[in-house]
């Protein structure tokens, strides 16, 4: 967790003819995202691409699945695509999934970081966890 950003940059200054896309949860986005700066500085190019959820989704997902309901996991995020232009790099926000890959296209072809901001619905992981477990124990 807070890898994802520091990892781009790492990955893009390895590999500088690489396309790199760094794939995070918000919370663990916003750990390490000053370092949005950094990757400006060095004049590197990559894209992240947050999944939205404002909630610590792997915990409640445990939470859930131990307890029965989450726990102080909630939190309020900025404005992505403000936050973005606040660097002065480009921010995007996918409204409906039919937006998700065309705007990777997009950002992947920009001149430095692009912050893509994507809602995502983590109830499906519960409907998951339900299949797997009548799988292991049918009982
Ligand atoms: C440095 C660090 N702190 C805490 C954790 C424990 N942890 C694992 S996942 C997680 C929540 C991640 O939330 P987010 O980044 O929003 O991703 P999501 O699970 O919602 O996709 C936490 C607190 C961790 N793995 N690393």
């Amino acid at each position: 967790m807070g890898i994802a950003v520091p990892g781009a940059l790492a990955a893009k200054l390895a590999y500088p003819a690489r396309k790199v896309v760094a794939v995070t949860g918000d919370a663990g986005f916003l750990m390490n995202s000053q370092e949005i700066e950094t990757a400006l500085r060095a004049k590197t190019a990559f894209v992240i691409l947050i999944w939205n959820d404002s909630e610590y989704g792997l915990i409640a997902w445990h939470q859930l699945r131990h307890f029965g309901r989450p726990s102080h996991v909630a939190f309020t995020n900025p404005d992505f695509v403000t936050y973005a232009e606040s660097f002065d790099c480009k921010g995007y926000r996918v409204e409906k999934t039919a937006d998700l890959l065309p705007t990777l296209r997009r950002a992947r072809v920009d001149d430095t970081v692009a912050i893509i901001d994507c809602p995502v619905d983590y109830s499906e992981n519960m409907k998951l966890t339900k299949k797997l477990k009548s799988l292991v124990s049918p009982l």
